[in-house]
């Protein structure tokens, strides 16, 4: 005999954070969801992959899926869902991830993601529940509303030249290169079920592959949003929406594709990789770190556009990186070509780095008076204060950290061009802070500069801002 029973992969009993535990879920009588979560259930438990399966629920009637399925989940913002799965399959590559999602959700707010999920052929199975309607929201029109369809936001029913047409995503998805599986089916009659649930097991069977993308779109009932009957849905569902929606397969590529082939997995950049990258790419290689490589540090460089602020910033933070630390470097600038204020912020660390943002310099450089007003109270106590003090008028403030001044714009006048203060800068800095040996920056700065005619001038401002400083360190 056999038994109808839920399956294990939902949970035996609801419970809530608010209310008492239900027995059934929280969908009105002939929605689509519920029969749409069994299959999903019964397919994660006969497949195995029950622990390991992560369940993106969207912002729509079924954004409550952790309440039933009992496995790892996330509810994602409205449209996001396919973002989130992508994030977590590429950061747990043996996780199975679902994106389910109503048309609200998919083909509405989050067109954008599901398109580039798709393009992307993210190893992940989205499932989309097509009811032509905003359910949770209580009936208003969706992107896959009919025409002449009449929902709550349009009371005289959907028209072509108002609203648009109904948009097809399975067509517009089976466009795209990388996705895998494509195909549409419906919760009708029971014909229709059983290749609804076909279609779901091959979805999970290619992600549990490694064979890539698929997408299940489901035409499905929503009574109470249509104000109709559950077996009057259905048959509304079957006549009118399957001619505007049609059933069926619209692409497989499963046979075609290598099992793992589509598995995306993001590896960490280890100074092994750094090396490769920089030596495919810039064709230098990593100096010997125990020679090089500098203390932790968080820098602000900051001026205005125009002065090379962003530049310097990206000169320390590569001269760290070729020295074996892990860099960041982010600029910040206004809209101004030139004129503008302009800053970067750049951290040179042994360990990863969580966030490119610096709150607290450890060293800030400024090249003009707003940036000293604005950023000499962030530097902590003991930290580094370089000024161009051909630029800033006023005197640092502070007397808790070492100030260092330089008229690095004059000096590079006198070197007959003002852009080389930025690098003249550097060498102050790189003396006051004793991060690298001269030398190595020596060696390495030609390395940085593209254009090579500007390499000798370059070397020489450095040397000139080095040996200013150490003059004053000698006294
Ligand atoms: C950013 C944002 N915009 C709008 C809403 C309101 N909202 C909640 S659910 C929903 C649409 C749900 O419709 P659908 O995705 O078709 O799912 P269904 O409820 O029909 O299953 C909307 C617009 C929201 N929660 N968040």
């Amino acid at each position: 005999m056999k038994v109808y029973e839920k399956p294990n992969a939902l949970y035996g009993t609801f419970e809530r954070k608010t209310g008492p535990a239900l027995e059934s879920t929280h969908y009105c009588q002939g929605c689509s969801h519920g029969n749409v979560h069994k299959m999903i259930a019964e397919a994660l438990v006969d497949f195995g992959v029950q622990d390991r399966t992560v369940f993106v629920s969207p912002v729509g009637c079924a954004v409550f899926g952790f309440y039933y399925f009992d496995t790892g989940h996330i509810q994602a913002a409205h449209g996001r869902a396919p973002a989130v799965a992508t994030g977590i399959k590429r950061a747990n590559p043996n996780s199975i991830v679902l994106s389910y999602q109503g048309d609200g959700d998919l083909a509405a707010i989050g067109t954008a993601e599901t398109i580039h999920a798709a393009n992307r052929g993210e190893n992940i199975t989205v499932i989309f529940i097509n009811n032509a309607i905003y359910g949770m929201t209580g009936g208003q029109m969706a992107p896959t509303t009919l025409i002449e369809q009449h929902t709550t936001t349009t009371p005289g029913g959907r028209v072509e030249g108002i609203h648009g047409n109904p948009i097809r995503m399975c067509e517009m998805i089976s466009t795209l290169t990388a996705p895998t599986y494509v195909e549409r089916v419906a919760i009708g009659n029971s014909k229709h079920i059983m290749k609804a649930r076909k279609a779901i097991r091959k979805a999970l069977q290619i992600q549990i592959e490694g064979r890539g993308y698929s997408f299940i779109e489901i035409l499905s009932t929503c009574p109470s949003g249509w104000k109709m009957t559950p077996p009057d849905a259905r048959d509304w569902m079957l006549e009118h929406m399957t001619k505007v929606f049609p059933l069926g397969v619209f692409k497989d590529e499963s046979k075609a594709r290598e099992p793992g082939s589509w598995d995306r997995v993001i590896k960490p950049f280890e100074p092994e990789a750094v090396g490769a990258y920089l030596k495919d790419f810039v064709g230098a290689t990593v100096a010997d770190p125990s020679q090089s490589k500098p203390q932790e540090m968080h820098c602000k460089f900051a001026g205005f556009g125009g002065q090379g602020i962003l530049t310097m910033g990206l000169f320390w933070a590569q001269l760290a990186m070729r020295a074996g630390s892990k860099v960041s470097w982010i600029p910040s600038y206004g809209p101004e070509m030139r004129g503008g204020t302009a800053n970067c912020q750049v951290n040179i660390a042994d360990e990863r780095i969580g966030t490119p943002l610096v709150e607290e310099p450890t060293m800030l450089a400024v090249m003009n008076q707003p940036s000293l007003e604005k950023f000499e109270a962030e530097v902590v106590p003991g930290g580094v204060l370089l000024v161009d003090t051909s630029m800033v008028k006023t005197a640092p403030t502070r007397t808790d950290i070492k100030t260092v001044l330089i008229p690095a714009s004059e000096m590079a006048n006198q070197m007959g061009t003002s852009k080389v203060a930025n690098v003249i800068l550097l060498g102050a800095l790189t003396a006051a802070t004793d991060a690298f040996p001269f030398e190595y920056v020596i060696k390495t700065l030609p390395e940085l500069i593209k254009k090579k005619s500007l390499v000798e001038m370059n070397i020489e401002a450095f040397t000139r801002g080095y040996q200013y400083v150490r003059e004053q360190q000698n006294g």
